[in-house]
């Protein structure tokens, strides 16, 4: 099978590195798009490949497909492996430097010489890069700083991309028929918002066998170690992978000791101990005997203990090992199955690739009895927001796609808090929307008190609103806004508000912790994709899972409502 990932991440490559070489900036992002496309297909490659249909998929043409075709037959890119020869080794690390683009590495390369991320490093230091034209001691600093998120980043990945590769394998593993029982365990079990490194467990009675499996497997790179029990194997885009083997007699055990977390571990073994047994990765034995206690299942080591049986995405230890003991685990963690409407979404209207009715089709597709249309408003310029009378001409093709339609249709808008913690909305418009979400996506860097000023100022606006990716922060890439969440948290209390948990897959926003604030205070929330695309529908599950790592339970969730109490509960206009 063919790894789009990988195959997208080559592209994006290529792109770059040409654009380092000066290359036209059309070819440039075609690669950047060719890649995007890939990401977002739907399907396996391997299909599209097959039927010969890589030219019908909007923004792959004729010389794109063939370097597909290429990379999905023979692993490599001949002018990727040429580009890469003609450049720097460096320069490919340098391009993982955030705010760092091909133009000013090519400047840097150009004046100074520079081709990898050490020597950058100590051209910052040493003021040099300050002198280069175009560069200050602002960019400097900045530059220094990305350097360091990338020695603390460049281990992680984020949790789609970790799951995607981990389920691929997984699969692989189960088809060989080598093992009885194979699963995924780590921190993408748990639905971590990033992952270090995947852990598969497995019960089988051919460990050998099964090992050799993982390390032929398509997309691994290289073998880092291979044992009997313990096999640990490199991806090719550096993702690290651990598969422990035992006989199935003992894979319960070892998925609950490779579940995690270690923190969560840790409160069990010592749980175990006061109970007069030994937990360990090899089982739970009484100490009075050194008898194995029979596990068939997970549960059955929670039961031994007096616990109720914790689900993996809350075993973080936060509260769940006491919950559990006294029975008192959330009974109705909120399921992707609750979720009736979807309520944040974009459309060609701005940013979104798709129309309104394909976004309708493809929601009322996955079951949703309602749909909220949010394109971004006026001061989103950069994404194509838009202004009242684009907003009317929007309402009027709602309204044709509502009779073609079963799907609810709301009217919705992604309005940007301004500066002044205002909507960037009339109140005549906000009272004609069914849908108002909030989000902050300008003057990103204010300070803690200013931003926190910012946001208190939006929340006492009468109008109901959802709050949309509160903290803003990116994976791996851009770290929250100042706020005082204790003080944001109390004012939205009395506010009238519901708090996002934004899926999608470079935000997870809301996360566990503050999501737990929220629900000692009543805060309703709502799980949504801030899907840009059909395919970003999809990451539906991300926002049930980060709302279900911080405890949220169905009936806390608005978009859980069926579409006339949800609507009655947002209308802006309403009571
Ligand atoms: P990651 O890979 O950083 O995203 O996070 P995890 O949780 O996947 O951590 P990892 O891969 O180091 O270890 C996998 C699991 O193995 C971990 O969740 C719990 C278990 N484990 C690892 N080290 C220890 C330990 O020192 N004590 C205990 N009790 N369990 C451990
Ligand atoms: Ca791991
Ligand atoms: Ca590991
Ligand atoms: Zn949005």
């Amino acid at each position: 099978m063919v790894d789009k990932v990988a195959v997208a991440r080559a592209l994006r490559e290529l792109g770059m590195l040409l654009e380092v070489q000066g290359e036209n900036p059309f070819k440039v992002r075609a690669y950047e798009n060719g890649a995007r496309a890939l990401e977002e297909l739907p399907g396996g490659l391997d299909e599209v490949i097959a039927a010969g249909t890589l030219t019908e998929i909007p923004g792959i043409g004729k010389a794109l497909a063939a370097k597909i075709e290429e990379l999905a037959r023979t692993g490599r890119l001949e002018l990727l492996d040429r580009t890469r020869a003609a450049l720097p080794a460096g320069i490919g690390e340098m391009l993982r430097i955030p705010d760092l683009g091909p133009k000013k590495i090519a400047a840097l390369h150009a004046a100074l010489g520079i081709g990898s991320v050490p020597d950058l490093e100590q051209a910052c230091r040493e003021g040099r890069v300050r002198e280069v034209k175009g560069f200050g001691e602002k960019t400097e600093r900045k530059i220094l700083e990305g350097i360091e998120r990338l020695r603390t980043a460049s281990a992680r990945v984020r949790l789609p991309e970790a799951r995607e590769v981990g389920e691929r394998l997984v699969r692989r593993l189960r088809e060989s028929g080598a093992a009885e029982q194979v699963e995924l365990a780590g921190s993408a079990r748990r639905w971590k918002d990033t992952v270090g490194d995947l852990d598969l467990v497995a019960g089988s009675r051919e460990p050998a066998r099964l090992s050799a499996v993982l390390c032929a497997a398509p997309g691994v790179e290289s073998v880092v170690a291979h044992g009997e029990t313990k096999t640990t194997v490199r991806m090719a885009g550096g993702l690290s992978v651990d598969l422990r083997v035992v006989p199935p007699e003992d894979y319960p055990s070892l998925l609950l000791h490779m579940t995690g977390s270690k923190e969560h571990n840790v409160r069990l073994r010592a749980l175990a101990r006061e109970a007069g047994f030994t937990l360990s990765e090899y089982g739970l034995e009484r100490l009075a005997d050194g008898r194995k206690v029979p596990v068939h299942a997970e549960a059955d080591v929670y039961r031994a203990l007096g616990l109720q049986p914790v689900p993996p995405e809350l075993r973080q230890d936060t509260g769940e090992v006491e919950a559990a003991r006294e029975g008192k685990l959330p009974a109705e963690l909120v399921t992707l199955g609750d979720l009736k409407g979807m309520v944040h979404v974009h459309t060609r209207w701005s940013d979104g690739r798709a129309s309104v009715e394909e976004m309708a089709r493809a929601a009322q597709e996955m079951g949703m009895e309602y749909l909220a249309i949010t394109d971004h408003s006026r001061s989103a310029s950069y994404a194509g927001g838009l202004d009242e009378s684009r907003l009317r001409a929007q309402w009027d093709e709602i309204a044709l796609v509502q009779t073609k339609v079963r799907i609810r249709l709301l009217r919705g808008t992604e309005a940007d808090i301004l500066e002044s913690g205002a909507l960037d909305w009339s109140d005549a418009v906000l009272e004609q929307l069914d849908v108002v979400v909030a989000s902050v996506h300008s003057r990103m860097k204010m300070d803690t008190e200013a931003m926190t000023g910012r946001i208190l100022r939006m929340l006492e606006l009468p109008v109901f609103k959802i709050w949309g990716h509160p903290t803003g922060r990116l994976l791996l890439e851009r770290e929250p806004y100042g706020l005082d969440m204790e003080k944001v948290m109390d004012a939205a209390a009395t506010s009238r508000v519901a708090l996002e948990v934004n899926g999608d897959p470079h935000r997870l926003d809301l996360e566990p912790r503050h999501l737990r604030m929220a629900r000692e205070r009543g805060i309703p929330v709502v799980l949504a994709t801030d899907a840009h695309s059909v395919a970003g529908l999809s990451n539906l599950p991300y926002a049930v899972m980060t709302a279900r790592r911080g405890w949220v339970e169905r009936d806390e969730v608005l978009n859980a409502l069926p579409a006339a109490k949800f609507t009655a509960r947002v209308r802006p206009g309403a009571g």
